[in-house]
């Protein structure tokens, strides 16, 4: 169902979350614009996953329920997993830097990606479309 190559479309609240996260306002423009795009290929609980954006582009190899380390855009480095229950992915990771907990969920709904995001009681969406 996550197969696909999937283009950002639009952002909800994601400034104000990028906001909590700590990033300053230089970057937060940039990361609004970040024309993120994100390859997934699923082989039973594993994923392959290309993410590709203005900022980089990065490979990253997990398998559902097996922590992982993720670096984000700008630096931040995060460790946890992703959980499939039902037909949405369940991700938690933990900031390297201070043990703050961001968790973030994937599903495919009408067609759309979404995928979402909470940090420290503030909610964001991307909405991605198939390419
Ligand atoms: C993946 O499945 O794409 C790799 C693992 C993703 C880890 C969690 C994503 C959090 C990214 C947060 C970016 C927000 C910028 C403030």
């Amino acid at each position: 169902a996550f197969d696909g190559t999937w283009k950002v479309d639009r952002n909800d609240n994601y400034d104000k979350f990028m906001e909590k996260m700590g990033i300053n306002v230089m970057k937060r423009k940039l990361a609004e614009h970040d024309n993120l795009k994100v390859t997934i290929e699923q082989e039973g609980d594993k994923f392959h996953i290309k993410e590709s954006s203005t900022f980089r582009t990065k490979d990253i190899d997990f398998t559902l329920g097996v922590q992982f380390d993720y670096t984000m855009a700008d630096g931040t480095e995060l460790s946890g997993m992703w959980e499939l229950e039902g037909d949405t992915l369940k991700g938690k990771f933990t900031r390297k830097d201070n043990n703050k907990v961001l968790t973030t969920t994937r599903a495919v709904v009408g067609g759309e990606l979404v995928q979402s995001y909470n940090y420290e009681g503030v909610d964001a969406k991307r909405i991605f479309k198939k390419q």
